[in-house]
């Protein structure tokens, strides 16, 4: 199933209170580092991949995984409206300022110190007391052997990452129609890349959800569980809805190239991180 999947149909052989490494989802075996086996993914959803632009990974991330992303996700979000722990971060978000959109380390992205590989990544990302873990999910082979066997291409690299976070009751959060590459409308110093929209809330609906439209198709919202991945091509267009429930919705999307993507002059536009 790829969109608007009633919870009846999701996945019907893990269940949620029982996420763990090496569980099975229908014909998707569990690997080491999320439960599903990227080697296995691609075999079985590339063709999709290529035909319609996405597609969705329901439950691809554990429970601890989601935990460990939210909790960094409000840490940012606190550390950007000077909230307390025991404040809401979500309902600190000034959608005006941020657009919703909070990139992470964008300082470090560019510049004579900006990392290069994945062990200048992890540093840099300890020096902006980013999360570990976290940093090791980005880093391990489930995200970068997806991206490079959605992409087809031999080389991957981190090219940029963030928080979307919409806060409750928000009327101005959605986002208009779009393709993720629209900005360079694939010039010079563009690779194809792949954004991993990942929900860190159930996401339907009412709360801002992503609709996507394959070739010919129409529009559908994405209703999916926290830790599921939407995995689309730059090109896809999609968009989301307004957030009218009472709670934020938060969203994690790192985006991976098949090579370094580059402004007029050869400087990167964000991160430019070989990681294979
Ligand atoms: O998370 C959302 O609501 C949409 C985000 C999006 O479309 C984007 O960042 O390109």
């Amino acid at each position: 199933m790829e969109v608007a999947s009633p919870r009846t149909t999701r996945c019907r052989y893990r269940k949620r209170t029982k996420l763990g490494h090496n569980e099975t989802c229908g014909s998707i075996t569990g690997g080491s580092d999320t439960g599903f086996d990227p080697v296995v993914v691609v075999a079985e959803r590339k063709k999709k991949f290529d035909r319609d632009g996405f597609v969705v990974l329901d439950d691809f991330f554990t429970e601890d995984q989601v935990g460990l992303l939210r909790r960094e996700c409000d840490a940012i979000l606190r550390r950007a409206s000077g909230l307390t722990e025991e404040e809401d971060a979500a309902s600190g978000v000034n959608v005006g300022e941020s657009g919703c959109v909070f990139e992470v380390l964008q300082d470090a992205a560019r510049g004579a110190g900006a990392p290069v590989d994945a062990e200048g990544l992890r540093e840099a990302r300890s020096q902006g007391h980013l999360s570990a873990e976290v940093c090791g999910l980005l880093l391990g082979s489930a995200l970068v052997d997806l991206a490079r066997g959605l992409l087809g291409c031999d080389e991957v690299y981190y090219f940029n990452e963030q928080y979307i976070v919409k806060p409750g009751m928000c009327v101005t959060s959605a986002f208009a129609w779009h393709r993720d590459s629209d900005w360079c409308r694939g010039g010079e110093g563009y690779h194809p890349y792949v954004s991993l929209w990942t929900a860190l809330d159930d996401v339907n609906e009412e709360n801002g959800t992503l609709y996507t439209r394959g070739p010919g198709a129409e529009e559908k919202p994405i209703i999916a569980n926290a830790g599921s991945v939407v995995v689309m091509g730059d090109r896809t267009l999609h968009r989301s809805c307004v957030n009218l429930s009472d709670k934020g919705r938060r969203v994690w999307m790192p985006q991976f190239s098949s090579g370094p993507i580059t402004a007029e002059g050869g400087e990167p536009v964000s991160f430019a991180v070989k990681l294979s």
